[in-house]
C-alpha cells in the first residue's frame, strides 16, 4: 500500500516537473525568439512582404508622435518605450514619425531631432523589433537635400540592419502630383539609399495623404526592389471607397504598407470608429498587411495612447492608457497570432 501511494506520488511529482520543464521551455522559446530572428531580412515578392524564407509578413506596433522639440511626442522617444511595446504589447515594428517640418523639426534642430530617432532605431535593435524611420513632412519635395542627406546618413549607419525600414516622405498634399512631383522624388532618395543599402524596404508616400496609391499603380516606380507604397487610413473618416483603391493597387502588384492608420478621424480627434476599424482589420488580414498605429503621446486627443496625465516614461499601467489605448494594445498584442493561424 504505501508503496503503491509512493509510486503515485513519485509519477505526480515527475509529471510536475515536465510541466514546469515545458512552460519554463516556453518562456525561454518566446524570449528568446524576437521578430526580427524569426522574419530576417525583409523583402517584396509579387507585391507581399515577405521574411527570409519567402514567408508572408505581417508586422503591427505603434507610431510615435511628431518628435519635434518642445512637442509633447518628443518625450517618449526612449529606449524604455521601445521595450515597452515590444515586450507588453507584443508589438513587432515601431515608427519614429521624425518631425521634418516647422519649429522644432529636423529641419530647424536637426541634433535634436536625429538623436531621438538613432535612440529608437538602436532600441528597436537591441529588442529584435522592426523600426520605421518615417519623413515627418507634407512637403518633402521643398527640402529633396535636406532629406537625401539624412537617408544617407542613416543607411550608411544602419543599412547592415534586418531592423531598418524607411519611409521616404509621410504624407504628400492632395495637389502634390505623383507622376511630376512625388514619383521624381522618391526616384532621388531611393537612388540614395540603394547606393548604400541594397535590400532594406523603403515606403514611398502617395499623392492625397497616402490615399492614392490607385495613381501610384498607373505609373509605379520601376527597376527597384523592395518597395512599398503607403497606404493610410483613419477609420472614422476612410471607408469602403478608399478599400477600393488599395484593392486597385493590389490587384496590379503594388506592395502596400499601412505605415500610420488610426480608429479615428483624419483630424486624429473624435469618437473611436470600432465598426470601420473591425472591417479595415479584415482587410489588412485578408492582404497580410503590416501597419502601425497613431499615437505614442499624451495629447488630449483621442488618437493619443496615452492619458494627458501620463507624463512619465515607460513602462506604462494599465490605467495610463486611454480607451484608444487599450483598444490598440488588444488589437497589436493578438496580431501576430491572429495573423498565422488564418495563414
Ligand atoms: C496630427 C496630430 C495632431 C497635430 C497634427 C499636426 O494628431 O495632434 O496637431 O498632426 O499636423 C496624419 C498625419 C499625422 C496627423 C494625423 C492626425 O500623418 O501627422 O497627426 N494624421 O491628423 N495623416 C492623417 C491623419
Amino acid at each position: 500500500m504505501e508503496n503503491t501511494v509512493s509510486r503515485i506520488d513519485a509519477k505526480k511529482a515527475l509529471q510536475a516537473v515536465a510541466v514546469a520543464l515545458i512552460f519554463i521551455m516556453s518562456l525561454g522559446v518566446k524570449a528568446t525568439v524576437t521578430p526580427v530572428e524569426q522574419h530576417g531580412q525583409l523583402s517584396i515578392l509579387d507585391g507581399q512582404l515577405v521574411g527570409s524564407n519567402s514567408q508572408k509578413v505581417s508586422l503591427a506596433g505603434p507610431s510615435l508622435f511628431w518628435s519635434n522639440n518642445g512637442w509633447p511626442g518628443a518625450k517618449y522617444y526612449t529606449a524604455q518605450t521601445v521595450e515597452f511595446f515590444a515586450t507588453q504589447w507584443n508589438a513587432s515594428i515601431i515608427r519614429a514619425a521624425m518631425a521634418a517640418q516647422g519649429e522644432g523639426s529636423y529641419l530647424t534642430d536637426p541634433e535634436d531631432n536625429r538623436r531621438r530617432v538613432e535612440t529608437v532605431v538602436d532600441a528597436a535593435i537591441d529588442n529584435g523589433i522592426y523600426v520605421i524611420i518615417d519623413w515627418h513632412s507634407h512637403h518633402a519635395e521643398q527640402n529633396v537635400d535636406r532629406a537625401v542627406a539624412f537617408f544617407t546618413a542613416m543607411a550608411a549607419k544602419y543599412g547592415q540592419s534586418p531592423n531598418v525600414i524607411y519611409e521616404i516622405y509621410n504624407e504628400p498634399l492632395r495637389e502634390t502630383d505623383w507622376h511630376t512631383v512625388i514619383k521624381p522624388y522618391s526616384q532621388k532618395l531611393i537612388a540614395a539609399i540603394r547606393a548604400i543599402d541594397s535590400d532594406n524596404i523603403i515606403l514611398v508616400g502617395t499623392q492625397s495623404w497616402s490615399q492614392d496609391v490607385d495613381l501610384a499603380a498607373q505609373d509605379p516606380l520601376k527597376e527597384v526592389d523592395n518597395i512599398a507604397y503607403s497606404l493610410h487610413f483613419y477609420a472614422g473618416t476612410h471607408k469602403a471607397d478608399l478599400r477600393e483603391k488599395a484593392q486597385v493597387a493590389l490587384d496590379a502588384g503594388l506592395a502596400l504598407f499601412v505605415s500610420e492608420w488610426g480608429t479615428v478621424d483624419a483630424t486624429g480627434d473624435g469618437d473611436i470608429d470600432r465598426e470601420s476599424t473591425e472591417q479595415w482589420l479584415e482587410f489588412m488580414r485578408d492582404n497580410s498587411l503590416s501597419h502601425c498605429t497613431w499615437s505614442v503621446v499624451n495629447k488630449n486627443e483621442k488618437s493619443a495612447i496615452l492619458k494627458p496625465k501620463t507624463v512619465s516614461g515607460a513602462p506604462w499601467k494599465q490605467d495610463d492608457l486611454t480607451e484608444n489605448g487599450l483598444y490598440l494594445k488588444e488589437i497589436i498584442s493578438q496580431w501576430s497570432a491572429e495573423v498565422s493561424i488564418i495563414e
